[in-house]
């Protein structure tokens, strides 16, 4: 998979690039990640690549040019279609489904901003998939990126190796983990649960299913209830269908 990324902070990325599964996944070529800086395709001699919303109102606004101008770029350098994913406050809640299907794309092209916003001509004129990574206000677009980089990355066929984990344990599939316990046995007088030590499979995978049941009742009673998303899922394949 390639991932371009349009930002004014193109060095933020590099932390996460260079650590762990994402790092690996490069490294084995299963991943590409381009940084493009936005505002090298400003035109003027501030390299403005916002200003003052017309109407008036607080802040700034991203501007249209640098923006196309950038995408046209990235996607004249390698004609590979890429599906358009615009961060915003306003976006549709990027979830582990969504990671799953942005996973099959052959190439993503994130475009993340700072200020109050885009241009809404960005929106119309480009059509992408506009991604929230949750209900909290960040300073800009950079870590919901960075977050979109790291659930893709994770999925793409080979980047986890060995450590394909709890989550693909089909009897806890949607439930949260069950408690874990390594050595030793007995630390500060707390003990390890007896079901744990005996053996037994059966009762091991029981017991599991049971508090992994229990923790998601208290903590997240929202998972439990059926998921009625086949709106949200209908949205984003006409998507899909619309880039591919
Ligand atoms: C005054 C209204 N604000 C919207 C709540 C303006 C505003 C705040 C923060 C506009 C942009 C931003 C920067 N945030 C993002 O670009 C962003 C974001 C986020 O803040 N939370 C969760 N997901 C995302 S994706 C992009």
């Amino acid at each position: 998979m390639r991932i371009d990324v349009l930002t004014l902070f193109p060095e933020a990325f590099e932390t996460i690039l260079n650590i762990s599964i994402v790092q690996r996944a490069r490294q084995k070529g299963l991943l590409q990640v381009v940084l493009t800086n936005i505002r090298d395709f400003a035109l003027d001699n501030y390299r403005s690549i916002d200003d003052k919303p017309y109407g008036g109102g607080p802040g700034m606004v991203m501007m249209c040019q640098p923006i196309f101008d950038c995408l046209q770029h990235v996607e004249a350098v390698d004609p590979l279609k890429g599906r358009r994913i615009l961060l915003t406050p306003q976006g549709q809640p990027f979830t582990q489904s969504l990671a799953g299907e942005l996973a099959q794309d052959e190439r993503l092209i994130l475009i993340s901003g700072r200020y109050e916003g885009f241009d809404e001509r960005i929106r119309i004129a480009l059509k992408p998939l506009e991604l929230s990574i949750g209900d909290y206000v960040l300073s800009g677009g950079e870590i919901p990126a960075m977050v979109i980089i790291d659930a893709v990355t994770r999925l793409l066929p080979g980047a986890l190796g060995d450590e394909t984990s709890v989550e693909q344990e089909s009897f806890t599939a949607g439930l949260l983990e069950y408690p874990q316990y390594t050595r030793p046995e007995v630390f500060r007088g707390l003990r390890v649960p007896e079901v744990l030590l005996s053996g037994h499979h059966a009762n091991i995978r029981d017991w599991r299913l049971q508090q992994a049941r229990q923790r998601t009742a208290q903590r997240r009673p929202d998972l439990l209830v059926e998921p009625s998303n086949s709106k949200q899922e209908k949205q984003s394949d006409s998507q899909h269908d619309r880039k591919s």
